[in-house]
């Protein structure tokens, strides 16, 4: 069956998993270094880009990238040409990480924002080593309007930046999953409480989005029960049965789950509830990806790990041939090692030049 995800065609249901790998230049812009990481990697049906700050708010960790200045909209161009010029679809995740940041990454005196004023556990990774958390600022209600203009004007950029469509990044708990899950949304406004209250700002940064893209051009990525980032649900299933369903009155591309299949969840429910392709994303591995897209319990597969160290992961799929171990302690260092250097089977230079 042709693998069509939302308004585009694809050449395989491989999809790169959006992956932070803090390789950013000066001003969090990107540059020829990345463009050459992700063309690599064009083979993929779809590849997801690293979560992308709408924002110097919504910046959690040095060097990530943005697309909220001309600059990093210029950095962006070079990826997303090197990408189609190898045949390849890149679409932009757009992310704010909320509470997930420190007053060294943001600047100016600046304390991160939440739902609530909860402190994450634990420590953060800054341009100045490990420090705690620090307790974030609660987000006034009448600060909302202007942080969805924002998503706006990031889905606007990543359009002017060549994108194929963007992917709203509401999961691994930051801003969105922070609103969405009962753990860190204490709020008693109209974006607490039940729900659909909880789920009103992924509603109102959705249709914000979809003032920009078509809804064929849309994904949005959710992690119901992934712990990450001291977060947590009293009551997950429940939860994110109403937020699939409340998704189904855009029309969206797709659902992009991220699984852990030994926690109990029923994901298979959230797939029956969308309307949309259902993207699959947690530790799968060849056989168990194949067997998800024969029995059909996903669309697409995303591969996050095997991404980073195999370029050519779709042709090694194919081909059923060995991995490259990945190199777990240079994901976030900085620089080309451990980053554009994984080799294909047949050598990148000459991947490249047959695609
Ligand atoms: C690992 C390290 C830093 C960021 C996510 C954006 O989990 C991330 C992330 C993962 O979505």
């Amino acid at each position: 069956m042709p693998a069509v995800l939302g308004s585009i065609p694809l050449r395989n249901r491989i999809v790169m998993a959006p992956l932070t790998r803090s390789r950013a230049e000066a001003g969090n812009v990107p540059h020829e270094l990345n463009a050459r990481y992700y063309a690599q990697r064009a083979s993929a049906g779809l590849i997801i880009s690293e979560a992308t700050q709408i924002s110097s708010q919504g910046q959690g960790y040095p060097k990530t990238p943005g697309i909220h200045s001309d600059a990093q909209i210029a950095g962006w161009q070079l990826v997303t040409n090197a990408v189609h010029e190898c045949g390849g679809k890149i679409f932009l995740q757009l992310w704010h990480v909320g509470r997930i940041s420190h007053p060294v990454t943001l600047g100016k005196g600046e304390v991160p924002v939440a739902p609530s004023a909860i402190k994450p556990a634990g420590e953060i990774y800054t341009d100045q080593g490990m420090r705690p958390f620090v307790t974030p600022r609660a987000l006034a209600i009448d600060e909302i309007p202007a942080l969805i203009e924002d998503f706006r004007i990031a889905a606007t950029n990543a359009k002017a930046a060549g994108f194929d469509g963007v992917e709203i990044h509401a999961a691994n708990g930051y801003l969105i999953d922070q609103f969405l899950r009962d753990g860190t949304n204490k709020r008693e406004d109209a974006y607490g409480g039940s729900v659909d209250n909880r789920a009103r700002l992924l509603r109102e940064v959705t249709e914000a989005v979809l003032s920009v893209w078509e809804p064929g051009q849309v994904g949005v990525r959710i992690s119901p029960t992934n712990p990450f980032n001291d977060i947590a649900d009293s009551s997950p299933q429940a939860t994110f049965d109403v937020i699939v369903e409340q998704l189904n009155r855009y029309s969206l591309a797709y659902l992009h789950v991220v699984e852990d299949r030994t926690d109990g969840f029923d994901y298979q429910q959230l797939r029956q509830i969308f309307n949309g392709a259902y993207m699959a994303n947690g530790g799968y591995q060849r056989d168990s990806a194949i067997a998800a897209i024969e029995e059909g319990s996903a669309d697409f597969i995303a591969f996050g790990k095997l991404f980073i160290a195999n370029p050519d992961l779709p042709q090694r799929l194919r081909l059923n041939t060995e991995f490259n171990p990945p190199r777990e302690e240079l994901f976030y260092a900085g620089g080309a090692e451990g980053y554009d250097d994984y080799p294909s089977l047949r050598g990148t230079a000459e991947r490249e030049a047959s695609l």
